[in-house]
């Protein structure tokens, strides 16, 4: 056990570590029994950076068998989607432990995401004080980069449903921010950009970048509806710090995936859909889709240029990035490079030198070089065509493609239920005329029609090639059932070596898509808030209490565990009651809930964090309020009453 309660692995007995840190618990009691000493709770300073002592796997590969004994701690965070569920999941790797639910796009009533007034502002509201959207579907999440890698600032993920996007600060692993993207539906695809292709010393994320699907109306209007030639999709690029949207791009077709170069020069997007149509047989017809790239340096400084114009009520500058207006390589803003039809995500190698556009409905996936697609900007190359090196048949249904740091690439295959291990040059050596070359390397079996694969560091150029998850959309008979609703399967493959191998199956919740397998190292969270970083911190025992200002109740209250102070308030009947309410204790993990008899409201406080709540009583009498989330010896003594007057 380190100085600071946290484990590590140079732990060996998790009974040791235990005993003490029941010790360190019972003191805290008592010292709280002696109800509100406030120096009491001063014993245990905050420990601001939270990563773990033992090396990472990467260096250690402690757990390359998947195996994560009892008090050891995982190698790497995996964050991940949770879908229609609205929320951002975090899981440890290897272990398959869930290690947390990020609230996101949904209400949360254990934290109080979507109850308390500080969540409410953050997911927006409208005039009445009710939340603007209380649902959200969730795909893609990706981290801020620098120098090529992961650091462990941001997380980004989008909403597909309310075409939202939010952010998850890396400290707190929190959601700090979510912005509406105007004139799009169907935002799916995200990432963020790596380094700026300008400005030489601006190596980390500046820029995210977001795709769409559904065409719709520009501007959507009703006397619109019928008129499909004012239909039209955009790629969005938003600012990574101010979250402001910065300009959008009209595009022929959709956008559904994307992935940045490591230059920071192009973001490509795979799109299904360059028929423009509006049902499936329509989105089918073409022989060939399209991967678009977009030449970011261009586009800035089309927009720097004032060549943009604007849709409907929007403020934000659109260039026309159609084809019909760049045919001109050499002042292009995009290029199509065509793939076979319907194709799904696109990756890139961490070597930055190959995208990788996945084919769906055809059993191939196409290989696109970075640098002729730079050529074709440059007018040195004829066709955006000839940018494609290799285009392997790799079977059916391929989805998604992760790599490891040898040059081989693990594709999803959602009607085999596989995943394919294949080997980039020797693709690309086959589709020169190599016959010879074995561009199948393995193929493994995975539980089943499997969507999104990704390895572990394999978004940055740190790939370390030892996991890669597969996840699973049908579990069928992999776990006991449950009703109509089956869990879905998470594949731990090991590919550390030749042969890749099954470590393990968890379970998920439905349902996820994409998730990033992060170093443990990357990433350092607080364990304590910081008391003055809340303007409204109810600070010292003089400040609780009670304040009326006509019908607005302000209730300022502390916890201090196993009490709230006050333990008692009264307000009137159809009064605007908001509850401020301060943890004042500091130890690590030591967070108090506060529950509301009768009155819909649920949340809690970490240690120095304060949150707050505005409701109006609609019925006399009195009402406990609790807390909700066990800190103590005793925790279910830690209550108060609100009396409401009628
Ligand atoms: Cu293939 Cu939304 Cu990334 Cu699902 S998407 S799997
Ligand atoms: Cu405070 Cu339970
Ligand atoms: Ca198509």
């Amino acid at each position: 056990m380190s100085e600071d309660n946290r484990p590590t692995d140079d732990e060996s007995t998790p009974e040791t570590g235990r005993r003490k840190f029941l010790n360190s618990t019972a003191v805290v009691g008592l010292a709280g029994a002696g109800l509100g000493l406030l120096s009491a709770c001063s014993k245990s300073e905050p420990t601001p950076a939270a990563a773990p002592q033992a090396k990472p796997a990467a260096e250690t590969n402690a757990h390359a068998k998947g195996e994560v004994k009892p008090g050891q701690l995982d190698d790497y965070y995996m964050l991940s989607s949770g879908g229609h569920s609205g929320e951002v999941r975090i899981y440890g790797v290897p272990s398959g432990r869930t290690l947390k639910r990020i609230p996101v796009f949904n209400i949360d009533p254990m934290s109080g995401w979507g109850i308390t007034n500080e969540s409410k502002k953050i997911i927006g509201t409208r005039p009445d004080g009710s939340l603007k959207y209380r649902t959200g579907d969730t795909h893609h999440v990706h981290g801020s980069y620098a120098d090529g890698t992961y650091d462990g600032k941001y997380f980004w993920v989008n909403d597909k449903l309310n075409n939202r996007m939010a952010r998850i600060r890396g400290d707190y692993l929190e959601c700090d921010k979510i912005i509406e993207i105007p004139n799009v539906q169907g935002f799916h695809g995200i990432f963020p950009d790596k380094r700026d292709p300008v400005d030489a010393s601006i190596n980390h994320t500046t820029r995210v970048f977001c795709g769409a699907e559904f065409h719709v109306p520009l501007p959507n209007k009703t006397s619109n509806a019928k008129d499909f030639a004012t239909y039209g999709c955009l790629l969005t690029c938003v600012d990574a710090e101010s979250m402001a949207v910065r300009w959008q791009v009209r595009i022929d077709g959709n956008m559904d995936l994307c992935a940045t170069s490591y230059d920071g020069k192009l973001a490509a997007l795979n799109c299904y859909n360059t028929e423009n149509g509006q049902v499936y047989t329509d989105m089918m017809s073409a022989e060939r889709d399209a991967c678009v790239f977009f030449n970011v340096e261009r586009i800035e400084a089309a927009v720097k240029a004032g060549k943009t114009k604007t849709i409907g009520d929007s403020k934000v500058p659109v260039v026309d990035g159609t084809k019909a207006a760049n045919s001109d390589p050499k002042t292009a803003l995009t290029c199509y490079v065509p793939v076979p039809k319907n194709p799904h995500g696109v990756n890139i190698t961490p070597d930055g030198k190959y995208y990788v556009c996945a084919g769906k409905l055809s059993p191939t996936a196409t290989v696109i070089q970075h640098d002729l697609v730079l050529k074709w900007f440059n007018g040195e190359l004829k066709e955006p065509r000839d940018a494609v090196v290799a285009e392997p048949e790799i079977g059916l249904g391929p989805l998604h493609t992760g790599f490891d740091n040898r040059g081989n690439a693990y594709t999803s295959l959602f009607l085999d239920s596989q995943v394919v291990k294949w080997n980039i040059e020797k693709a690309i050596a086959h589709f020169k005329g190599d016959k010879q070359a074995q561009v199948v390397v393995d193929r493994i079996d995975v539980h089943y029609q499997p969507g999104h694969g990704y390895t572990s560091m394999g978004e940055t150029k740190e790939a370390d090639g030892l996991y890669f998850n597969s996840g699973n959309k049908f579990s069928k008979d992999r776990f006991l059932p449950v009703g109509p609703l089956h869990v879905e399967t998470e594949q731990l493959i090991d590919i550390s070596g030749d042969k890749m191998v099954l470590l393990h199956d968890h379970t998920a919740h439905p349902e996820p898509h994409d998730a990033i397998i992060v170093r443990r190292d990357k990433i350092k969270t607080k364990q304590i808030y910081t008391m003055e970083d809340s303007p409204i911190a109810v600070k010292a025992f003089e400040e609780a209490g009670v304040e009326r200002k006509g019908n607005k109740v302000t209730v300022r209250l502390m916890s201090v565990a196993p009490a709230f102070t006050p333990n008692e308030f009264t307000v009137k009947k159809g009064d605007e009651v908001t509850i401020i309410l301060t943890n004042h204790d500091k130890v690590e993990d030591l967070h108090h809930g506060f529950g509301l008899e009768g009155q819909d409201i649920c949340f809690i406080v970490g240690p120095q964090e304060t949150r707050s709540v505005t409701f109006k009583p609609e019925r006399a009498g009195v009402f406990w309020y609790y807390c909700t989330h066990f800190c103590h010896a005793l925790h279910l003594e830690m209550r108060g009453r609100m009396i409401v007057e009628g």
